[in-house]
């Protein structure tokens, strides 16, 4: 088999680039270790930037998430029980819509399907080979026979586990980390919403999230420290946590019910530089990470290969490497400040074992900053908004 660009994984990044790069005429074929239904009962990112939402009109499948996306212009971050709202619309005329990251991939797989571009799930033992050349190849297994795509590049969009980025030689690419000594417990229910904007909240006990898909079904989490299990919170405590953590209005008005998902995600701060090794080009959760705070890694996965398609049908249109030879710096510079962001917002927002009482007048002070100040207030908004290219 023979492609232009081989797409390791179709999670929103694989999806979006197979897709974009369709529209330019450029082949692609998309390899996905697990099935179709795995992929889409993940429940992952619910908020879009104003840029990921014309990205994705760009691609031509923006129809659904305008029908049924929930515009918001604003949100609300409630401190030790003192609440403030944010208005982004007022402080940078702009908004963000509430759409299920799961949402986004069901449109983009269905555009896909639409229009018999190949891609072939349960691809197993995926690897790399002879990146440093002209001719890459992808080796895979399927239904237990062992297959080769030759192909032009490689695009590694399989996210933080995946096989792309582990496929440089050391030496190649330098990683910076931070791991966070907690994570988020999240479930879903089919409750509407407590509030029509998102609550973040910080308490003393942790931080919490009041977030939402639709008008009928929520998404909560709460801060947990790392390492805990899902089966050790019941629904109930559950509920009795995060009603504690939010400020007394928000609180009273919580619908609770039976949670139809519950699931725990570590935080974590990731970039590997750089984002290319000869053929190979890494976009999305594969080429970094950041803590979910500040709702920035779909976005920035997006944000990667819609950099990354106008780089390659520079390649194959015009016929010129500046594209591809700019990607990764370009990139970068983004990514970098969103890490800054949501380094930021999980810093004031969470409660660190570390933190002493010192520690706690400055992250009141940050909140009181936030609320006080017209110029901090605006670098929020300008920030969760989604910072330009
Ligand atoms: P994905 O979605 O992980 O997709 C990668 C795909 O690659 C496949 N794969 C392989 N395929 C073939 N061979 C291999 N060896 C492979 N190894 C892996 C995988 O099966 C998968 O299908 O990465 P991508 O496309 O880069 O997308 C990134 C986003 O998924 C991620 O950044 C967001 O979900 C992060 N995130 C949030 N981002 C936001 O912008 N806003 C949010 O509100 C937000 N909330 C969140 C989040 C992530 C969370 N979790 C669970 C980590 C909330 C949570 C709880
Ligand atoms: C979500 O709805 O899952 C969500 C929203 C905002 C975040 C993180 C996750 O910052």
């Amino acid at each position: 088999m023979r492609t232009q660009v081989a797409i390791i994984g179709a999670g929103p990044a694989g999806l979006l680039l197979g897709r974009l790069l369709e529209r330019a005429g450029i082949d692609a074929v998309i390899l996905e270790r697990r099935s179709q239904d795995h992929v889409l009962g993940r429940i992952r990112a619910g908020v879009l930037e104003q840029g990921s939402v014309a990205l994705l009109d760009r691609a031509g499948v923006g129809a659904r998430m305008h029908a049924e996306g929930l515009v918001h212009g604003g949100i609300a971050i409630s401190f030790d029980g003192d609440r403030h709202r944010f208005d982004f619309r007022a402080l940078v005329g702009r908004t963000v819509t509430v759409y299920g990251q799961t949402e986004v991939t069901r449109d983009l797989m269905r555009a896909r399907d639409a229009s018999g571009a190949k891609t072939v799930y349960e691809a197993e033992d995926v690897s790399l080979h002879d990146l440093d050349g002209d001719s890459p190849k992808v080796r895979f297994v399927k239904d237990g026979i062992a297959r080769e795509i030759a192909c032009d590049f490689v695009a590694g969009c399989d996210g933080y586990h995946g096989v792309s980025r582990a496929s440089v030689p050391e030496g190649a690419l330098r990683t910076y980390e931070r791991v966070y000594p907690f994570g988020w417990l999240g479930i879903l229910v089919d409750r509407p919403p407590v509030s029509e904007e998102l609550v973040y909240a910080h308490h003393a006990r942790g931080f919490a999230l009041c977030s939402m898909r639709s008008p009928t079904r929520s998404r909560y989490y709460v801060q947990v420290p790392a390492g805990e299990k899902p089966e050790a919170w019941p629904d109930d405590r559950f509920w009795d946590e995060l009603r504690r953590r939010l400020d007394p209005e928000t609180a009273e008005r919580l619908v609770t019910g039976p949670s139809i998902e519950k699931s725990i995600a570590p935080l974590r701060s990731f970039v590997a530089e750089p984002l290319r090794f000869g053929r190979l080009f890494l976009a999305g959760d594969a080429a970094h990470i950041v803590p979910p705070t500040g709702a920035k890694g779909l976005n920035l996965a997006l944000n990667d290969v819609g950099c990354l398609a106008e780089a390659l049908t520079e390649f194959y249109l015009e016929r010129s490497a500046a594209g591809i030879d700019r990607y990764s710096d370009r990139v970068l510079k983004r990514v970098w400040k969103a890490e800054r962001f949501s380094w930021w917002m999980t810093s004031v927002l969470h409660t660190f074992p570390e933190t002493d009482a010192f520690g706690r007048r400055i992250q009141r002070a940050e909140f009181d900053y936030l609320v006080g100040s017209e110029a901090a207030s605006r670098s929020l908004a300008e920030n969760y908004t989604g910072l330009p290219l």
